[in-house]
């Protein structure tokens, strides 16, 4: 059904960003304990009702980076990591306080200054040498799991290269195929159907298996680490009727900017969100993965954007309210970017 992969374009784009708008006041607040959970919950009440004036909330970083993927994919027809890295260095210096990770900074200063003649070696000499494990290669690789959604070889292939630009620690990059992947299941599930969790799990992980083993010898702390948290997070889903707690959740899975302790975390909410979840009052789920998301406080702005995106590409675009469209920032934009995508796509 083309209509429907064509809403599901535009809502993996839109939940990449109203994901991140919404999460971002929230970073670091602590929503488990001091009523904060309260005040997200009347928030997205407000916003999801009847019109209101109020300035728009605005997007960080991680939607900024994947307008930039999205722009280039669309002009170039193709992954141009020149292009990309170019884009990337442009949008930060145009808009540096968007919130961007501390160590990323110097790399779109390194690739300035070399004038983009080696744009992986900035990337490779982070963290002495070990390169970034943040989670900046998971957070804007959406527009990359949509333009390679038909061909699975590729999509790992661009996720790679795309996430090298910044992250180059094996971390970062498998986090981004992580995510990549979980959208690519989600475009191709009916959301007419009731999502079968158990087995999305699972060809997550038979999928993470394949990729993790074919890089064993970078001797990491831990062998295979994706792919064990994908079967923490199999328990954690299945173990108890009620859902866990959300001090569990953190505890296993994590809410911080490392790829490993937020990309899992995200895929988790997405998944959780499918039945109701005390505490968060409504019908809507891809707006309960989002607000689930926020509540676990830490990375809130990426941790949303991530499970929005997953919501997005799993249901399409109806399922997001008109009114809170309108108050994040360039929704309209997000969407165009999501159906231009769903253009190339679709005429190559
Ligand atoms: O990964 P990155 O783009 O940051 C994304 C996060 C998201 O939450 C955004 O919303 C924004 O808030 O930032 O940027 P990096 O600077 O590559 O990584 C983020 C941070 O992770 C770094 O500034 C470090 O604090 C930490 N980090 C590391 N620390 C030690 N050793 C990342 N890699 C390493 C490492 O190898
Ligand atoms: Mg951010
Ligand atoms: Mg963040």
């Amino acid at each position: 059904d083309l209509q429907l992969l064509k809403s599901k374009f535009r809502g993996s784009m839109l939940g990449v960003l109203t994901g991140d708008c919404l999460g971002s006041p929230y970073e670091n607040e602590d929503l488990l304990t001091n009523g904060m959970k309260l005040v997200l919950q009347k928030s997205l009440d407000k916003l999801e009702g009847p019109a209101y004036k109020a300035p728009v909330m605005q997007f960080t970083d991680d939607s900024a980076m994947t307008r930039c993927v999205a722009e280039s994919l669309v002009e170039r027809g193709e992954l141009d990591l020149i292009d990309l890295a170019k884009r990337f260095v442009k949008s930060y210096y145009q808009e540096p306080n968007r919130g961007y990770g501390a160590g990323v900074v110097t790399v779109f200063q390194k690739l300035r200054g070399n004038k983009f003649k080696d744009v992986l070696l900035p990337a490779r000499e982070q963290f002495n040498g070990q390169g970034s494990w943040g989670n900046g290669g998971a957070m804007r690789v959406t527009p990359i799991a949509l333009f390679a959604h038909q061909n699975y070889e590729n999509l790992l292939d661009l996720t790679r290269k795309a996430t090298e630009i910044t992250h180059t620690h094996k971390i970062g990059i498998d986090g981004a195929i992580l995510q990549a992947i979980a959208v690519q299941q989600c475009l191709h599930l009916d959301p007419n159907n009731a999502l079968n969790v158990c087995d999305f799990i699972e060809e997550l992980i038979c999928k993470m298996d394949k990729i993790e083993q074919d890089e064993e010898g970078l001797d990491l702390a831990e062998a295979q680490p994706y792919k064990r948290k994908l079967n923490v997070m199999r328990k954690l889903i299945s173990e108890d009727k009620e859902g866990p707690r959300s001090e569990e959740v953190i505890r296993h899975l994590g809410n911080n900017i490392v790829a490993l302790h937020s990309v899992p975390t995200a895929i988790f909410c997405f998944l959780r969100a499918q039945k109701p979840i005390t505490g968060i009052e409504t019908e809507n789920p891809l707006r309960r993965a989002i607000q689930y998301a926020i509540t676990l406080g830490g990375d809130t702005d990426t941790i949303g954007s991530m499970a929005g995106a997953l919501a997005g590409a799993f249901y399409g675009e109806d399922k997001f309210s008109s009114n809170l469209l309108k108050h994040c920032e360039a929704s309209a934009e997000f969407a165009h970017l999501g159906e231009r995508l769903y253009d190339t796509v679709s005429t190559q």
